[in-house]
C-alpha cells in the first residue's frame, strides 16, 4: 500500500532497506493472516486462531450437509403429505450437549490464553506510553533510563527519506532489548487510545485516569510496526508505534544515548506534530 504512494524511487530504497532488514515485519498487500508471531503469547494466539478456524469448518461444513440433505429429501416434490412428527428427545438431547462440549472445548484453551496474557511475568523492562492527540510519549522510569520522549508519525515525505514505511514510520521509535520481559503501562493524556503491536500480540487501550498493564517478549530482533487502535479523532490514522528490537548491548548503548538526548524533555515538554 504505501510503497505506491512514496513513488518508484523511494518505493525501492524502502524495499531495499528492508531487504537488508527481514526481520522487519509489516503488513504485506493482500495478506489474509497474521504477520509473523514474534511474542510467546502472539504464537498462542496463532494456535488458538487455527483451532478454533478449523472448528467453525466443521461446523458449516455439518450444518450445510444437514441443509443439503433435508431440501433434497424432505422437498414438496417427493413427499406430497408432509410429516406432522414433532418432538424428539435423543434429537433435542444430541443438539444441546453437542453445542455445549463444543463451547467447553473452545473455552478451556481460551481461558489459558487470557491467563498467559494477564499474568506478567517478572518485568524487566517498564514503558509507559501515553496516548496523546496524535502521538505518543515514551517514559522510560529507573535509575538505569529516566527519561521521556515523543514519538511523532512521519510525513509521507519524511518516510520516504528514511526508507521508512508510510504511515507506519516514526521519528523517535521504542526501543526493547530482546528475549526480555517488557511491560507496558498505557495511559491516556486526552482521550482514548490504544497501544496495538501485533507481531507481539499486544493491543492495552490507554484511557485517560486510568493505568493499563500489559506485556510482551520480543523473541527475535528486528524493527515491528504498529498503530494507534482506537478511534481517537481526526489524526487517529497518523499515531503509529515503531519498535526497534535490540541485543542488550544495543540496548544498553541506546538507553545511555537517550538519557542525554531527551534530557532536556524531562517533563511538560511536547512538540508539535508537524506534516
Ligand atoms: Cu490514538
Amino acid at each position: 500500500m504505501f510503497l505506491r504512494k512514496t513513488g518508484i524511487g523511494a518505493a525501492t530504497a524502502a524495499l531495499l532497506a528492508f531487504a537488508a532488514n527481514p526481520a522487519a515485519a509489516l503488513p504485506v498487500e493482500w495478506g489474509t493472516g497474521f504477520q509473523e508471531a514474534a511474542s510467546p503469547v502472539m504464537e498462542q494466539i496463532e494456535t488458538f486462531h487455527t483451532e478454533l478456524f478449523w472448528i467453525c469448518v466443521a461446523v458449516c461444513l455439518f450444518v450445510l450437509a444437514l441443509l443439503v440433505w433435508i431440501v433434497i429429501k424432505y422437498r414438496a416434490g417427493a413427499n406430497a403429505i408432509p410429516s406432522k412428527v414433532h418432538h424428539n428427545t435423543l434429537l433435542e438431547v444430541a443438539w444441546t450437549l453437542i453445542p455445549v462440549i463444543i463451547l467447553v472445548v473452545i473455552a478451556i484453551p481460551s481461558f489459558k490464553l487470557l491467563y498467559l496474557e494477564s499474568t506478567i511475568p517478572p518485568v524487566d523492562v517498564h514503558i509507559k506510553a501515553i496516548g496523546k492527540q496524535w502521538f505518543w510519549t515514551y517514559e522510560y522510569p529507573g535509575s538505569a533510563a529516566g527519561f521521556t520522549y515523543d514519538s511523532l508519525g512521519l510525513s509521507d515525505a519524511d518516510a520516504a527519506k528514511a526508507s521508512k514505511p508510510r504511515l507506519l514510520g516514526t521519528d523517535n521509535p521504542v526501543y526493547v532489548p530482546v528475549n526480555k520481559v517488557v511491560q507496558i503501562e498505557t495511559v491516556g493524556a486526552d482521550v482514548i487510545h490504544s497501544w496495538a503491536m501485533p507481531e507481539m500480540g499486544v493491543k492495552m487501550d490507554a484511557v485517560p485516569g486510568r493505568n493499563n498493564l500489559t506485556w510482551f517478549k520480543a523473541t527475535k530482533t528486528g524493527i515491528f510496526y504498529g498503530q494507534c487502535s482506537e478511534l481517537c479523532g481526526a489524526r487517529h490514522a497518523f499515531m503509529p508505534i515503531e519498535l526497534h528490537v535490540v541485543s542488550d548491548a544495543e540496548y544498553a548503548a541506546w538507553l545511555a544515548k537517550s538519557k542525554e538526548q531527551y534530557a532536556a524533555l524531562e517533563t511538560g515538554a511536547t512538540r508539535v506534530a508537524s506534516k
